[in-house]
């Protein structure tokens, strides 16, 4: 059955008056569940064709209970259509459009109790108690942006200024640039001038030094081949220049583990598979692998493995027992250790210049310290451009209204918790059973909706949640008198919510305006 919602009994004369006084009038003819501003669209000499245009119905098809339209346009009025939207007046508050399904569902959405039409008890008009109430809410509002926007003034004043200082800071800090690069490059000319010099200068000591070394070496080489030779020829016994393993197998220092004898291993280690050993032979192979031995037995080396204590020993058993028989052996030791001895090398002294390479040398020293000192204030002066130009790139709202809370901290403590917002740094959240800090955020970016960016602050990349992602805080921003923390909550785990009133949010030509009643 067609059911017809048109409120067509509506007189000619309403109709006529309506049409010349539309705005002011109290009610204009339309179906239910229709807007004023959509009322055109439902002409009921007409034809009714969907909102999207797919289908064209007679006019008594409209809200007559059965979902014509895909767009659900054909029933504003009832719940036939999933898709519909169903507008309420509410006259004295504001009006609504809610899914045209929730009409007669028992639920009343709209203030004025229209969507419930089927059981007209169900649902009270409230409008003008709601309205009265929203209507001192947003006075009070206006009141506040009214009065907060005095501050907000100055902010803006504060954060303009503030900008422009940075702004001549950082020009002027370009041109200190300019000037400190300059002395950079003169210091280091006069630098690397003198360091010529000096390297000229101490080329010559170089050379002397390079002489000396080789003549030490030189001196060296000869001493060990002598010493080499002397021990060779004491213990050559038959004075034949070749040493059998006879003659070594009597001479304790052969006796690598100390047990007593020269064994094959140990004939095997200094001769490797020679039966014997010549003297040039002995001064380039064996003598570098028994000197060590020899020293140590002498005491002029300790050994560092963990045999130390039997390596002690055997030294001790050494020095008594070269040869277990022949003292005249023990003597060789003894004087062998002698030669040895000699072999340790002063200390160097300090190198010291003759006057005027010193005075070169201490030029140069001067121009490398002053250089230095050149190539840091370059340093200085750029990480103070880096900073200066981060500031000056960050976004402190349309009229540089936040540009001075940049770094005020603010605190907010609840049961378990003292919270740190430092504006446009980070976020910190600390214990109060003296747990160390922990970050929930730094400063990201504004993220209000598109025509409202200012009103919330992201902080992010904080600490690691256990087990999860990092930390992060949203700030929302209230107008307010004075900048201070309103609450602190977790909504979600490790992602934390901060209402912040600020005198910055207060603008009185942005507030949010009643919606304009276009109908009554
Ligand atoms: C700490 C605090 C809490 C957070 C947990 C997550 O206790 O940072 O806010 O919920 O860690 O483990």
């Amino acid at each position: 059955m067609v059911i017809s919602f048109w409120i067509g009994n509506f007189h000619s004369f309403a109709l006529i008056i309506c049409t010349f006084v539309i705005y002011a009038c109290s009610e204009v003819p339309r179906p239910r569940g229709v807007s004023l501003s959509k009322s055109s669209l439902y002409s009921p000499t007409k034809d009714f064709t969907c909102f999207d245009g797919t289908v064209t119905i007679p006019f008594s098809y409209v809200n007559d209970d059965y979902c014509d339209c895909f767009d659900g346009s054909d029933e504003p009025g009832t719940s036939a259509c999933l898709n519909g939207i169903f507008h309420c007046t509410n006259a004295g508050h504001r009006p609504q459009n809610i899914p045209s399904s929730r009409v007669n569902d028992g639920v009343c959405d709209c203030c004025d109790g229209t969507d419930e039409y089927a059981e007209p008890d169900t649902c009270k008009n409230i409008c003008e108690e709601m309205g009265k109430e929203a209507r001192a809410e947003a006075q009070r509002l206006a009141d506040l942006h009214k009065a907060g926007n005095h501050f907000r003034l100055e902010l803006i004043e504060k954060g303009n200024k503030k900008r422009n200082e940075m702004a001549e800071q950082l020009s002027q800090l370009e041109k200190d640039k300019e000037e400190a690069l300059k002395i950079m490059a003169e210091k280091e000319a006069l630098k690397n001038e003198l360091e010529a010099k000096e390297n000229e200068v101490l080329q010559v000591y170089r050379d002397a030094e390079e002489k000396e070394r080789q003549r030490k070496a030189e001196e060296e080489k000869e001493a060990v081949t002598k010493e080499a030779m002397e021990y060779f020829t004491r213990i050559d016994s038959n004075q034949d220049d070749v040493l059998t393993t006879d003659e070594i197998k009597v001479i304790n220092s052969f006796d690598k583990n100390k047990d007593g004898e020269v064994d094959q291993e140990e004939l095997q280690y200094f001769l490797g598979n020679n039966e014997n050993v010549d003297k040039d032979t002995f001064i380039s192979t064996t003598w570098p692998l028994l000197k060590p031995l020899v020293m140590m037995e002498q005491g002029m080396y300790q050994p560092t493995s963990e045999v130390e204590d039997n390596d002690q020993d055997a030294n001790h058993d050494a020095v008594g027992e070269l040869d277990n028989d022949d003292a005249e052996e023990e003597n060789v030791d003894e004087e062998l250790a002698h030669d040895v001895d000699q072999d340790v090398e002063p200390e160097q002294s300090s190198q010291s210049y003759d006057e005027e390479t010193q005075k070169i040398v201490d030029e140069a020293t001067e121009a490398r310290r002053q250089w230095t000192d050149a190539e840091r204030t370059v340093r200085e002066i750029e990480s103070n451009i880096k900073n200066f130009q981060q500031n000056l790139e960050k976004d402190y709202g349309l009229q540089q209204e936040y540009a001075t809370l940049d770094g005020q901290c603010l605190e907010y403590e609840d049961k378990e918790y003292i919270y740190k917002l430092c504006l446009f740094q980070k976020v910190t959240q600390k214990s109060k059973n003296g747990a160390a800090e922990v970050g929930l955020g730094n400063w990201g970016e504004w993220a209000g909706e598109d025509n409202n960016k200012y009103s919330v602050m992201k902080y992010t990349n904080g600490i690691a949640c256990w087990n999860g992602p990092s930390r992060m805080t949203t700030v929302n921003i209230h107008c307010g008198l004075e900048t201070k923390i309103l609450s602190v909550t977790e909504p979600y785990r490790c992602e934390y919510k901060i209402e912040l009133a600020t005198p910055a949010a207060c603008d009185e030509s942005n507030i949010t305006q009643q919606p304009s009643h276009d109908e009554l």
